[in-house]
């Protein structure tokens, strides 16, 4: 690590903020990784390093703390997710576009290196205004690469799954629910159809994923858009019978909503040779492992 090396990630207290923080934390040292967001800091931030209270469309601001900071690399997580979006699809493209923007001018500024999260949404750009500012926002990073030389990188995320913090609104957000329900010995409803196939993650290996692309040499990162990550791909039909397989008592029902119909144009898998190729990448966890892991971690979290 660099001597003078100083993280800000904006949104920690979203579902891959918290835990990438942590990460960051126990590598670079919590002093050397400040976690900001325009919420609270979340309980399981707290006491484990530097907090601030940012919002990332007040540019003036964000701009003159990340001097003051002497920040050297930004996590740029602030984003609102695929469902809550079409809510306010204008609100959400503000967040999405406009603070995505604000901070590569600050990072072509100071010279910052950057990371900002895509996500497999782009494989069906105008089904969503979520999808449309991700597709939008990986041309704005190649854009910032060409003409200004930002060091931006990037990962299309498929569904995450955590047990730190809930997701917040997005269409994958159900392969969590399931888990809390099936400890609390409820039957869950599910929002999508029993033998929708979607690409999920498990969070270790998400931020194994960003860690490991952000400390990747710049001439191993051919692509400045954004890089496919994949890791395992499964029906809720599939997650219950694999949940079912520890609490043989637990129940499901579905009950499709509107996110199916977002769900339905999205894809079942994606590759992801070039990250192979380019940057090493290689997921740990397949579903039988997440679902074991979510299960202990959980239990113990809720005794
Ligand atoms: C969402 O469902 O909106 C996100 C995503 C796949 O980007 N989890």
């Amino acid at each position: 690590m660099n001597e003078q090396t100083k993280i800000l990630v904006i949104g920690a207290a979203g579902q891959i903020g918290v835990e990438l923080t942590l990460a960051l934390r126990r590598k670079y040292g919590a002093e050397n990784v400040f976690a900001s967001d325009v919420v609270k800091e979340p309980k399981a931030l707290k006491e484990t390093g530097p907090w601030q209270n940012l919002d990332v469309l007040r540019a003036d601001i964000l701009h003159s703390r990340i001097i003051r900071l002497g920040i050297t690399e930004i996590y740029m997580l602030a984003a609102t997710l695929s469902a809550t979006g079409e809510q306010d699809p204008r609100k959400a493209w503000k967040l999405n576009m406009d603070g995505l923007i604000n901070v590569l001018d600050i990072a072509r500024e100071e010279k910052i290196k950057l990371f900002w999260p895509s996500s497999i949404a782009v494989h069906a750009p105008t089904s969503t205004v979520y999808g449309i500012s991700k597709a939008a926002g990986e041309c704005w990073c190649q854009y910032y690469f060409d003409k200004y030389g930002v060091d931006v990188r990037s990962l299309r995320y498929p569904g995450l799954i955590s047990y730190k913090t809930q997701p917040g609104g997005g269409t994958t957000d159900y392969a969590v629910d399931i888990f809390h329900s099936a400890l609390e010995k409820k039957v869950y409803k599910c929002f999508l159809k029993e033998d929708t196939r979607l690409p999920m993650m498990y969070m270790p290996d998400a931020v194994r994923a960003t860690i490991r692309l952000m400390e990747a040499a710049p001439e191993r990162i051919e692509n400045r858009m954004s890089y496919d990550v994949s890791a395992m791909s499964f029906t809720p039909a599939e997650l219950y019978e694999s949940i079912k397989g520890f609490c043989p008592e637990f129940q499901i029902s579905y009950e499709p909503d509107h996110r199916q119909r977002i769900a339905d144009t999205w894809p079942a898998t994606v590759g992801d040779l070039e990250a192979r190729e380019d940057w090493g990448w290689r997921p740990e966890y397949n579903l039988t492992m997440m679902v074991n892991d979510m299960l202990v971690k959980l239990e113990d979290i809720k005794m």
